[in-house]
Formats: C-alpha cells, sequence, structure tokens
C-alpha cells in the first residue's frame, strides 16, 4: 500500500461485487467524546425453559393439525422450518402472468426458512464450543446446502448474531433461506466472478487470496486450508473474508480433510472477535458459494465460483458503539475511516 493512501482519502473498487467504497484516514485521528460502556456479563443458563430453540421446549408454530410444535431433545445440531418464513414453496398459480412493464417490474419467488441450531447449550457461541461440535455445524451447513442446491437457485446459509443486529435470540443459532431466484448480493458476485474467468481463466477470489497471502498486510489468521483477512474493500469496520486455499466451488463439495481446519479456525478467528471490545462480538456472518439449480435445470457456475463466508460486525469502538450506515453511505456510498490495514493490525493482536 503506497504511504499516501494511508494517510488521505480515497476510493476502493470491490472486485467481487464492483461497488466503491470511500476510505477517509486522516479521520481515524479526531477526538473520541462518547461514552465508552463496559458490556452487560453473559448470564446465559445451560437450559432456558422460556428459550423456544431449547431442546424439548415449545416454539410459536403449530403443524398441519394444529397442535403446538416442539423441539426434541437434540443433543448436537437441530434443524426446522421457519414458523413464521419469508419464503414459501407453493407453486405459482398458472393464472399469475409475469408483466412487462419496465416501471413496474414484478416477479413471483418460491422458497423455504430454515432455523439451525447450532447446540443444545443456550449459553454458548461458536466460539465457545468444542471444535468437534463445531464440525457438526459444518456437516450440517453441507448436507442443508446439498439437499437445497438440487432445488434452488440460491442457497444462504447465516448467522444473525447478538441483540445488536436485531437477533431475537441468544441461544446458538443460524438460518437457511433458499429461493428460486439470485439476490442482489451473490448476483452481483456471480457476475464479477464469470467476467473474471472468462478473462483470466481463474477464479476471482483464488487469485486475491494468493495476492493477500503474498502482502500479509490484510491477513488475520490461516491455517493449512483456510484464511482470514479484512478485505481491501472492506465496508465494516472488522470486517473479514473467510475462504479456502483451494479450489472449492460450494459449501456441498467441501472435502471432508477440511472441515477440521475450518473448525478450527473458526473457533480461532472468532475467539479473537470476542476479545476486541471484551463482549461476545456481534455478527451477520453468512456463506456464498455457486449457486444452484435454475429453472432449466441447470447448476450454477462452479468454475468462476469460490466458496466464502463475509463476517460483517457492527462494532466500531467499544461493545455498544455500533458503526451506522447513515447519511453520506445511504445517499452517496459507504465510507470508513480507520483503513482495513489498521484494523488487520489490530485484529492480529487479539490471536
Ligand atoms: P433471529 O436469528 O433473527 O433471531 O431469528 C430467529 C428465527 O426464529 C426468526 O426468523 C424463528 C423466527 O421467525 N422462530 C421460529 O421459527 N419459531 C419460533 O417459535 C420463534 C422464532
Ligand atoms: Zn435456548
Amino acid at each position: 500500500m503506497q504511504e499516501y493512501f494511508l494517510t488521505h482519502p480515497h476510493r476502493r473498487y470491490n472486485a467481487l461485487t464492483g461497488d466503491w467504497l470511500l476510505v477517509s484516514p486522516h479521520r481515524a485521528l479526531r477526538p473520541w467524546q462518547g461514552k465508552n460502556e463496559t458490556p452487560a456479563p453473559d448470564t446465559r443458563p445451560e437450559y432456558d425453559p422460556k428459550c423456544y430453540l431449547c431442546p424439548t421446549n415449545t416454539r410459536a408454530g403449530v403443524d398441519a393439525d394444529g397442535n403446538q410444535l416442539a423441539n426434541p431433545k437434540y443433543e448436537h445440531t437441530f434443524v426446522f422450518t421457519n414458523d413464521y418464513a419469508a419464503l414459501l414453496p407453493d407453486p405459482v398459480p398458472e393464472s399469475v402472468t409475469i408483466e412487462n412493464d419496465p416501471l413496474f417490474q414484478i416477479q413471483a419467488v418460491r422458497g423455504t426458512c430454515r432455523v439451525i441450531c447450532f447446540s443444545p447449550k443456550h449459553n454458548l457461541t461458536i466460539p465457545q464450543m468444542e471444535p468437534a461440535d463445531i464440525a457438526q455445524v459444518i456437516n450440517l451447513w453441507q448436507a442443508q446446502t446439498k439437499e437445497l442446491r438440487a432445488k434452488y437457485r440460491w442457497v444462504q446459509l447465516f448467522e444473525n448474531k447478538g441483540d445488536i443486529m436485531g437477533c431475537s435470540n441468544p441461544h446458538p443459532h443460524g438460518q437457511i433461506w433458499a429461493s428460486d431466484t439470485l439476490p442482489n448480493e451473490p448476483g452481483k458476485e456471480d457476475a464479477r466472478q464469470k467476467e473474471y474467468f472468462q478473462k483470466n481463466g481463474r477464479p476471482l477470489l483464488m487469485d486475491y487470496l494468493q495476492r493477500e497471502l503474498e502482502q500479509k498486510e490484510r491477513l488475520f489468521c490461516e491455517n493449512e486450508h483456510w484464511a482470514v483477512l479484512v478485505p481491501f474493500w472492506a465496508l465494516w469496520p472488522y470486517e473479514t473474508l473467510l475462504l479456502p486455499k483451494v479450489h472449492v466451488p460450494s459449501m456441498d463439495v467441501l472435502p471432508e480433510e477440511m472441515k477440521a481446519s475450518l473448525a478450527e479456525i473458526l473457533k480461532r478467528f472468532l475467539s479473537a472477535y470476542d476479545r476486541m471490545f471484551d463482549c461476545i462480538f456481534p455478527y451477520s456472518m453468512g456463506w456464498h458459494g455457486a449457486p444452484g439449480v435454475d429453472a432449466n435445470g441447470s447448476m450454477g457456475d462452479s468454475d468462476a465460483w469460490q466458496l466464502h463466508a463475509h463476517f460483517y460486525p457492527p462494532l466500531l469502538r467499544s461493545a455498544k458503539v455500533k458503526k451506522f450506515m447513515v447519511g453520506y453511505e445511504m445517499l452517496g456510498e459507504p465510507q470508513r475511516d480507520i483503513t482495513p490495514e489498521q484494523a488487520a493490525a489490530k485484529l492480529r493482536a487479539l490471536l
């Protein structure tokens, strides 16, 4: 990185989405007058009788016969269809037609939403789990992707963690939304990765990771099969990108021998995240991989696509002070003060 850009305003290009970002490194020096609040202690019990995700408890939903749904006495992971699913699998009636009005475009969408419990223990988070139990979560991500990619164009595995992210329940859990349409973000990544592959004959993210591993200034941590870095184009202060070191287009084809090392790196870097502000570090995370079947039954492009996970933590200065994406960011483009290189150095110091 040239010295000038470490101290002067500049824009960075996100090669994965095609979006631009404003970076203002000189502003990181301005005085901070807000409070630095200490986080509330974590007082979650191992089992909470009122939690709708704990084993044996009842949920809000009812089955086809109107009986209240209850969770089994699960011992590792547990998956169920979201009782308030945002997407529904029902076929679209033939009487419904697609309108071609360019100013009022509309599409029918079919899909499904599931909730996945990572552990029966209410008081854990992924970095607090044993690596063997994290591997069970990876197996579940894989099995769900395998099943849903064969039916839907897009399978979004994600976790929304912490009440600051609007997460309704501290029980360790994630979600899966699958749809027969490609959402905006993966749609941009699909176009950029295909374009790059056509031009260069190699997956964009393989080339990108190789450059990051050479430069090292944005690298957070790595092991035999995986690397975590603050991307060159990161929007969120401590945003990271988790990437496999070999070509793996999607979660369903993740080789068996890369699972233990994935569990290991997740535990290691997420524990470091928790040390940043001495709290359970909130974030939205999710996996992106090659799309599934389209309307013609053809699978997404697995030559151009590289599996990866995005971690978007909102915190800026303390367990309570988050970055807002408002003002110029809503009306112009996203902006950050602390550079991705500075963020990576702070994160490495927490390992
Ligand atoms: P969060 O990860 O954003 O907290 O969402 C939890 C999901 O759990 C939410 O999408 C679902 C909600 O619809 N849910 C059920 O499916 N059944 C319940 O009994 C309560 C919550
Ligand atoms: Zn619980």
